[in-house]
């Protein structure tokens, strides 16, 4: 008799565990997995992992407005599964930024443009996932430009 109370309350523990942890999986998907499906969209992975990557300079003496150059290359064409990761170092002793003209996004990787300055040594990287052109330049040293065009693969 003890017996048997005993188990059907052990048992009892047991759902109302089941249906806590079921509960709290729902919850979690609902919250956490749903929204960021809704944000990532998807892409194919060739384009998220790139057979190259592309690497823009910022040469010494960037800073300086009587420099012709400053990102190199300054025109780069990128395609998307080819080399559309972008790296930009700063091979100068000053720090810069890459910001864009006019704001824009990447619907994968989100706002394009460093979040404050590249500072000497350092770098900045960015996944482009679709076709795009950002027109670009140094916070403080507006003189320092450059323009990516982002295309799809060409066969
Ligand atoms: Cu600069």
């Amino acid at each position: 008799m003890l017996s048997s109370q005993s188990s059907s309350h052990v048992y009892g523990i047991g759902i109302i565990t089941i249906m806590v942890g079921i509960s709290v999986s729902i919850i979690f998907y609902q919250m956490y997995y749903l929204p960021e499906s809704f944000i990532k969209p998807a892409v194919a992975e060739h384009i998220l992992n790139p057979i190259e990557q592309t690497n823009i300079s910022m040469i010494p003496g960037s800073a300086n407005p009587d420099q012709q150059d400053s990102f190199i290359p300054k025109l780069v064409n990128i395609q998307l599964g080819i080399d559309n990761h972008v790296i930009w170092i700063n091979d100068d002793d000053t720090p810069h930024t890459v910001t864009p003209d006019h704001s824009i996004a990447d619907s994968y990787s989100g706002p394009f443009g460093s979040s404050g300055v590249i500072k000497a040594g350092e770098k900045y990287e960015f996944l482009f996932t679709e076709s795009l052109e950002i027109e670009y330049h140094c916070e403080p040293h507006p003189w320092m430009t450059g323009t990516l065009i982002v295309t799809k693969q060409r066969f």
